[in-house]
């Protein structure tokens, strides 16, 4: 009896080990660190998530809510972290589903997801160890997981990360509200640099452009059209074999001619580069990477090698800092055809014959400086993510007056710093229309501002109905990018007949004028890390009816966007306006709602950013109760680097209205750069938009109708 009972105690200790946390401290008055008590920095630091390190400076006070419980159970290192009932949750990266991810399993294991369909939908290509948690009354806190390692996320009645890994510091944020706490995710794991200003336009993309002609024709099409743009993007089947850094002599002989082409009608372009090398001795890139080991091996230490599009291939070990010098250097000759910008694909990695279509977790990673040696189960989630920051770093060293682009679809916690993203390969549907939304915010609220699906879809036939309803969303996007796949139907806003072309057109005329507002929130985000795309709870985080909303959702804090489509929308009290930035109806475009108290700059439709300033600006305006109104708006160069030694201009806008005039007061509140502007005030009433004449100078005026 007795043995027996000190077995079970044995097995008890063994499989169930609970401890709350063994060091704890405060980093900042509301952000506090909790390490457990078997802690091993060396298992799972330094982190790729968090920028700084984390100092004591303050004691845990007794009245902290947020406790981290550290258990391990069966071999796994568990947290569960206990919240008050009747609590919103949010973030958790790229998921599938509803924005509220109360009662969601989340797993972080970076995977090629085609359609969302495997895994039952709970993993895709990206790894945010983060959750959001917003109270009743508004008060809001973060829960950040720091550590790499397979994991899991379950919402339930209490949050619990499950990791395959050893145990791990959690970083725990408590501030008044959700903006508060994205911000200070944001002062913890970095911010996206500002993007240059193409990157914001609209972009045209397919699974391939080929020959080189083809996108030459699309480019012009665009044109004569007058439908703007500014990205055409190669995939694929540009290189020879889909060997990395090559191209195919009979459809691509001369890429310098197409980028010079392109160039001449302001597009810029974008080229697809995957991780996946070919093996193959005499291929340059095989060859230099063979002879200085730079693969990540198996576990008899031998090259790994799976299979991708060139078939056989190795990858390039990014965790070791060797490896991603190298990989910068090799974009160097590959920019200087005059690519714009880089799109890194398949880096979750995805093998195509690999386990679960990755690679074993026991493969080997070296790592190198501040990444011990350690299994793919440590390194797979990050894979992506080190894989663009070499990326990034190898196009700003071949153009180091240029601001960078990467594009990705993997990476991890933090790696908003080194790319923007899209949500993979979704499907022709209005479902996956409708999904965007709160995939893309829940992006932004875990700290990657800059992301959209493939306008469109990416797999299956899309159609004009659904076309026209996809582009009419995706002008609000942060990453606006029309892209389908191989054996799809033609996708361009002209391929389903002049109602949709006309609808497409609409649409991107729309982004082109908001642009002088998308600008300024992308310049935000650079500086805050203040999501572009947000949950409409945002404009009133007080109110609990609005927590669950996501068809309707906000850009910046100053617009409301409702989709044509949608249905019994929450909206949040205040005095919000309808602005209609056309004369004519099409049946498609969504609502646009400006909140009382507001300025937003608009400008001129141009058909490329290159062609942008922002000269003609109209304020729209839709004064508050006491008349009054404030705005902003940012400029600069567009490109470079120039903004950040002053050469930028950040205007305010002030709106006073005594009597029947309304007076906006201009003024320059940062910066060295002057720009000339000519203003028209949009007055927004209930009755719609009154346009006063074009002024100069810095105190604009229109006089105000009775009501
Ligand atoms: O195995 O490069 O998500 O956007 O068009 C598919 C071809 C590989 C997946 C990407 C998709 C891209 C496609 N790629």
């Amino acid at each position: 009896m007795k043995a027996n009972r000190f077995l079970v105690l044995l097995l008890f200790n063994f499989y169930f080990c609970y401890s709350f946390a063994q060091l704890s401290f405060r980093v900042e008055k509301d952000i506090a660190v909790f390490y457990p008590k078997d802690f091993d920095s060396v298992q799972t630091l330094p982190s790729p998530a968090v920028i700084h390190t984390l100092h004591k400076k303050y004691d845990l006070p007794e009245k902290w809510t947020l406790l981290p419980e550290f258990k391990s159970i069966a071999g796994k290192s568990i947290v569960e972290i206990k919240y008050e009932p009747g609590t919103d949750l949010y973030g958790t990266g790229e998921v599938t589903g509803s924005l509220l991810r109360n009662g969601k399993n989340v797993t972080l294991w970076n995977s090629d997801n085609g359609n969302y369909l495997q895994f039952n939908g709970e993993r895709l290509y990206q790894s945010h160890p983060w959750v959001l948690g917003v109270r009743k009354e508004g008060t809001a806190f973060g829960i950040l997981a720091d550590h790499t390692w397979k994991q899991q996320i379950k919402l339930g009645e209490s949050i619990q990360i499950i990791s395959d890994g050893p145990t791990f510091r959690v970083i725990v944020i408590e501030k008044k509200s959700p903006q508060e706490v994205i911000k200070c995710l944001a002062s913890l794991t970095g911010t996206m640099q500002l993007p240059p200003m193409w990157a914001l336009g609209y972009q045209q993309s397919r699974f391939s452009y080929y020959p080189q002609g083809q996108v030459k024709e699309i480019a012009d099409n665009f044109r004569s059209k007058k439908i703007p743009i500014d990205v055409i993007w190669m995939d694929i089947n540009y290189m020879d074999e889909f060997k990395i850094f090559t191209f195919d002599p009979k459809g691509y002989p001369d890429p310098k001619e197409l980028n010079n082409y392109l160039h001449s009608k302001n597009v810029k372009s974008v080229y697809m580069i995957d991780p996946g090398v070919k093996k193959q001795a005499g291929y340059e890139v095989y060859d230099e990477g063979e002879e200085r080991n730079y693969w990540i091996k198996n576990s008899r230490n031998q090259p790994y090698v799976g299979k991708v599009w060139p078939e056989q291939c190795v990858f390039p070990d990014f965790i070791n800092p060797e490896v991603q010098t190298w990989w910068s250097s090799l974009y160097k000759n590959f920019m200087d055809l005059g690519i714009d910008g880089v799109w890194n694909d398949m880096n979750e990695p995805s093998v195509f014959n690999g386990p679960e279509g990755s690679m074993p977790p026991d493969n080997m990673h070296k790592g190198g400086n501040s990444f011990p040696d350690g299994p793919h189960l440590r390194y797979h989630n990050i894979y992506g993510m080190m894989m663009v920051q070499a990326t990034r770093k190898g196009i700003l060293d071949a153009n180091p007056g240029k601001r960078p682009f990467v594009l990705s679809r993997s990476n991890f916690l933090g790696g908003q710093r080194y790319a923007a993203t899209w949500t993979g390969d979704n499907k022709s549907s209005f479902e996956h229309l409708k999904t965007s939304i709160p995939m893309s915010i829940n992006l932004g609220l875990s700290g990657q501002p800059f992301s959209g699906p493939d306008i469109g879809g990416f797999s299956g036939d899309c159609s004009a109905e659904l076309f026209s309803q996809w582009i009419a969303l995706g002008a609000y996007y942060p990453f606006c990018r029309n892209h389908t796949s191989i054996e799809t139907v033609s996708q361009e806003p002209w391929a389903f007949g002049e109602k949709t072309e006309r609808a497409s057109r609409t649409a991107i005329n729309r982004r082109y004028k908001l642009m002088p507002y998308l600008y300024s929130l992308f310049r935000e985000a650079s500086v805050s890390g203040m999501p572009v795309m947000q949950p409409l709870f945002f404009a009133d985080v007080k109110d609990p009816s609005l927590r669950a909303e996501e068809e309707a959702f906000m850009l910046g804090s100053e617009l409301i966007i409702v989709p044509r489509w949608a249905k019994n929308v929450k909206l949040p009290n205040g005095n919000w306006r309808n602005i209609t930035l056309e004369d004519y109806d099409d049946g498609y475009q969504a609502q646009i709602k400006i909140r009382a108290g507001a300025i937003v700059p608009v400008g001129k439709v141009f058909q490329s950013t290159e062609e942008y300033n922002a000269e003609e600006i109209t304020l729209l305006i839709n004064p508050d109760q006491k008349g009054n109104a404030s705005g902003s708006l940012y400029d600069d160069a567009k490109d470079g680097f120039g903004y950040t030694q002053g050469d930028y201009t950040l205007l305010n806008y002030q709106a006073e209205t005594k009597g029947s005039d309304l007076t906006v007061t201009v003024k320059q509140i940062a910066g060295k750069r002057k720009i000339n502007q000519v203003y028209r005030i949009g007055l927004v009433t209930s009755k719609g938009i009154m346009y006063s004449n074009p002024q100069k100078g810095n105190k604009i005026k229109i006089s105000v109708p009775a009501n």
